[in-house]
């Protein structure tokens, strides 16, 4: 053999070797996309006990990482270089992921667990033929509050935030829909408003609201409430559930002008490396049993009819956590508003929160 071909031949079997040799020790050590599932989901919304069950059950690693909001979580997908399998975005977030190819369509024939959610809400907008997403939780937003603490007002209206009773004594929970969405809302307006007249009066209007306000946070808005560091919260309605649970002084209320119902839906990013994991993933979480675990460990709402009977009766049947269609199709969701638009409402919300005064 020429030495050339010789020195050419040996370099292939030797970059050969190499390759073999770190794929089989990835796969060994459990690195491949075969053998974990990425989970990325908001913070405080998983019995953990389930995760490590998913993992017995299927030989799965599980990595699991939370975000704190759509905006965050939109951000780290698009951007590239994770590889997350399963994600669970709200509606509008799922609507603006479809726009921007960041979703991969489910393959249905794996999910037979599908049965077993409320029609209620299945085949929303944001996604026709749940073609993308599978429902985890639902909700509202609406205000929390201590009536040891917040004598007679009774927060049917969200302008009672605007009290002079409530001096530094109100945390709100820190999303840009939210909480524009229910100054728009006290104004009578939309919380989809895309009006530039109307956002700019939303935005003015908070920061009157600015001396009643405490803290604007994220998850520890929960224990704060409970252990009544503040009065008054804005916040989603499964959070409201957890405090009740551990404060049974507080109560929740839904304001009359309007609020919203949301949807957090199970989805497969395009980043995903364990398509056979992400559905194995999603179609255990729809098992009845283990949904109504989840819902009773993390306090928010299930769309699992199947998983209802194995609730509580005491928390099945609080119309505050679990409210009628006749409520809930009075309230609005979020739309999609467009890539423009939503980083619009993201700058007036960090206006707010950086001027307060
Ligand atoms: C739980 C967050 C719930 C998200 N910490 C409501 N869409």
């Amino acid at each position: 053999m020429k030495p050339l071909v010789q020195a050419f031949l040996t370099i292939f079997i030797v970059a050969f070797a190499l390759m073999y040799g770190a794929s089989y020790w990835n796969s060994s050590q459990g690195y491949t996309g075969d053998h974990t599932l990425t989970i990325y989901n908001w913070g405080d919304y998983i019995d953990p006990d389930l995760i490590a069950e998913f993992e017995e059950q299927s030989g799965t690693k599980v990595i699991y990482q939370t975000f704190d909001s759509n905006e965050a979580m939109m951000t780290k997908i698009s951007q590239g270089g994770t590889t997350f399998d399963v994600a669970i975005p709200s509606e509008y977030a799922i609507s603006k992921m479809k726009e921007d190819n960041l979703l991969l369509p489910l393959d249905h024939s794996k999910l037979p667990g599908l049965v077993n959610i409320d029609s209620r809400f299945m085949n929303l907008d944001f996604d026709p033929g749940n073609e993308y997403s599978v429902p985890y939780f639902w909700g509202t937003v609406g205000i929390i509050y201590n009536p040891e603490l917040t004598g007679d007002i009774t927060f049917t209206s969200w302008n009672d935030l605007w009290s002079d009773k409530l001096r530094n004594q109100i945390l709100l929970l820190d999303g840009a829909r939210e909480v524009l969405g229910f100054s728009l809302n006290s104004l009578h307006y939309s919380l989809n408003d895309t009006n530039e007249d109307h956002l700019q009066q939303a935005k003015k209007k908070l920061q009157t609201l600015t001396p009643n306000i405490k803290a604007i946070v994220g998850d520890e808005i929960k224990m704060l409430l409970a252990n009544e560091e503040a009065a008054v919260g804005v916040v989603w309605s499964g959070d409201a559930a957890e405090i009740m649970d551990e404060n049974d002084k507080l109560d929740y209320v839904v304001p009359d002008e309007g609020s919203n119902v949301w949807f957090d839906n199970m989805v497969i990013p395009k980043t995903a490396k364990n398509l056979e994991g992400a559905h194995a993933f999603i179609n255990f979480m729809l098992d009845p049993e283990i949904a109504a675990r989840n819902a009773e460990y993390v306090g928010y709402s299930t769309p699992n009819k199947l998983a209802i009977p194995f609730l509580p009766e005491e928390v099945s049947g609080d119309k505050r956590f679990y409210p009628d269609p006749e409520l809930t199709d009075k309230l609005e969701v979020y739309q999609n508003l467009g890539k423009r638009m939503l980083s619009h409402y993201n700058e007036l919300f960090l206006e707010f929160k950086m001027h307060k005064k």
